[in-house]
Formats: structure tokens, sequence, C-alpha cells
């Protein structure tokens, strides 16, 4: 039976696992599948900002027993990145909607989002050390970027789960919200970023991630430039500027 699930409603994609019994743990079944409902996501021209939320739980890590038997290539054949990867590549914003716990691989997925929102009861951290291994799904990478060495190194080291209000101060999540709240506030968040121009933010996403990963700024400047110009070749951009000097709201054609 399936333990992930998809659903597009009104240009907002959700993807959500659906494994109460073990806090929502991923393993390899379920990131295959999450894999394939991206490729569904890709292809659906309404979809607009797509967010991760599972109900009480995020995800309590990678599934512990599924693993714990792994020899070194088994090890390599769980993991997790190649599919990770392409949900940071996505070329529409994402939104991780935090609730419970969001623990190793699970807080890895959280970290391939543009955007973490978290329930104010949320724990997150990365207790893999707890188990004598590393995060080894992206986050001694991406939580460096994130909330810098010293933070990320606290976490990584320690193993201790941070309170949604310590993650805010670090900067491990965009803003704390009440539990019941969180894939409300998601949402509106990602129906605000529907609205906008999507060529302006599917180029964006991308300026950005060029920009952070080019190491000679003045170069990362000339990319910004370059796409800037190029959404004068689009119709949202001639729609976008009309629509202001008209003064009414625009119709973007997401061309
Ligand atoms: N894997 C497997 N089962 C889990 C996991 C997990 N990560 N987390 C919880 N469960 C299961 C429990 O075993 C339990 O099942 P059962 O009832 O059959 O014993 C059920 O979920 C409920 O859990 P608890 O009874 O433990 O619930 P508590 O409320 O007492 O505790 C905790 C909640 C604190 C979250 C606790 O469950 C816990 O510590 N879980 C493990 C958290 C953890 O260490 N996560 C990191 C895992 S390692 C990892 O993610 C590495 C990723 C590296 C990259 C992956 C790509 C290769």
């Amino acid at each position: 039976m399936s333990q992930v699930t998809l659903k597009i409603e009104e240009g907002i994609a959700c993807i959500s696992v659906v494994r109460p019994e073990a806090l929502n743990a991923l393993n390899r079944e379920i990131v295959d599948e999450m894999d394939q409902l991206l490729d569904q996501v890709e292809k659906d021209d309404s979809a607009r900002c797509l967010i991760f939320y599972s109900e009480k739980n995020f995800a309590a890590g990678a599934d512990i027993k599924a693993m714990a038997e792994c020899d070194e290539e088994g090890a390599k054949a769980f993991a997790f990145s190649p599919v990770y990867n392409k949900i940071a590549d996505l070329p529409l914003p994402t939104i991780a909607a935090i609730e419970g716990y969001a623990l190793g691989g699970g807080m890895e997925l959280a970290m391939t989002c543009d955007i973490r929102i978290a329930g104010e009861s949320a724990k997150m951290g990365f207790p893999e050390v707890t188990l004598g291994i590393f995060p080894g799904a992206g986050g001694t990478i991406r939580v460096p970027r994130a909330v810098g060495e010293a933070f990320a190194k606290e976490l990584i080291f320690t193993g201790d789960a941070v309170s949604a209000q310590r993650a805010l101060q670090m900067g491990l999540v965009n803003r704390v919200t009440a539990d019941t709240d969180v894939y409300a506030e998601a949402e509106k968040m990602a129906k605000r970023i529907a609205k906008r121009g999507p060529v302006a933010i599917r180029m964006v996403k991308e300026v950005i991630r060029r920009g952070l990963e080019e190491p000679d700024q003045n170069r990362a400047i000339e990319i910004e430039a370059e796409q800037w110009a190029r959404l004068f070749t689009t119709y949202d951009q001639k729609e976008g500027m009309k629509a202001f000097i008209e003064k009414r709201k625009p119709r973007f054609e997401n061309r």
C-alpha cells in the first residue's frame, strides 16, 4: 500500500508520508515513491509551489530497523541523496511544514526545501551520532550553509534535538506557528508565491542556487544580470508591468 500521497489543488502540491506507526520514518520504498510523485509535480503545469507535510510527525529519520544490518554496499543502496537533490533542484519553490519530530533523514528532507515552517512543539535535530553514524543525505552540506558552521556542528556533534524557538534563533526554520496552524501557514505562503510571476520565481530560484555555488562574486552578479535581462523576453514581464501601470492585478501566463 502506498505510504506517500500527493495532492495538487489550486496550484499547490502537497506530498505527505503516511506511516504513523513508525512516526513517518523514511525507508527506500517511501523515498522511491516520493521520487515518482516528484515527476508528477514537475509535469503538472498548474503546480506553482510544493509543500512537504506529514500529519503529527514530519519524519523521525531514516528507518533504523531497515538500516541496522546493512553492510557498506547496503548502506550505499539505502542512500536518499539522489532523490533529495532532485527536490532541492525542483524548478518550483518548496516549503517544509514541520509538525512533531523532524530528525535525521527527516530533517535532511526538510533542509532540501527552500523554506521551513515549524509548529511550536516541533523537535528538530540530527541524532545520527547517537547511533554511531552521521547525517548522510546532504545534512553535512546543507545544514552549515543554512545556519553557519558553528550551529551546524553543535547540532550534528551533540545529536540533541532543538525546539522550534531555538531552531528559529539558529535560522534552521523561517517561522514558528501554533501546532494546529502549520499546514495552513505553509499553504498561505504557497498561495502568495503562486500569485507571483511563475517564470520569475522559477528563474530566481536557479539564480540564487547558482549564486551560492559560484565562488567568484562578480561572476555571480553577472549571472544575475544576464538572467534578469532575459525576463524582458517574457510575456509575464510585459503583463506584470502593464498591470501595475493600469492599476489592476496581473494575469500571469507562465511564459
Ligand atoms: N526508524 C524506525 N522506527 C522508528 C524510528 C526510526 N527512525 N523512529 C521511531 N520509530 C518507531 C519506533 O521504533 C516505534 O515502533 P514500535 O512501536 O514498533 O517499537 C514507533 O516508531 C514509535 O516510536 P517510540 O515508541 O520510540 O516513540 P517515542 O515517542 O517514545 O519516541 C522518538 C520518539 C524520540 C522520535 C524516538 O522514536 C526516536 O528516538 N526515534 C529515532 C530517531 C532517530 O534516531 N532518527 C535518526 C535515524 S538515522 C537517520 O535518519 C540517518 C539518515 C542518514 C541518511 C539516510 C540515507 C542513507
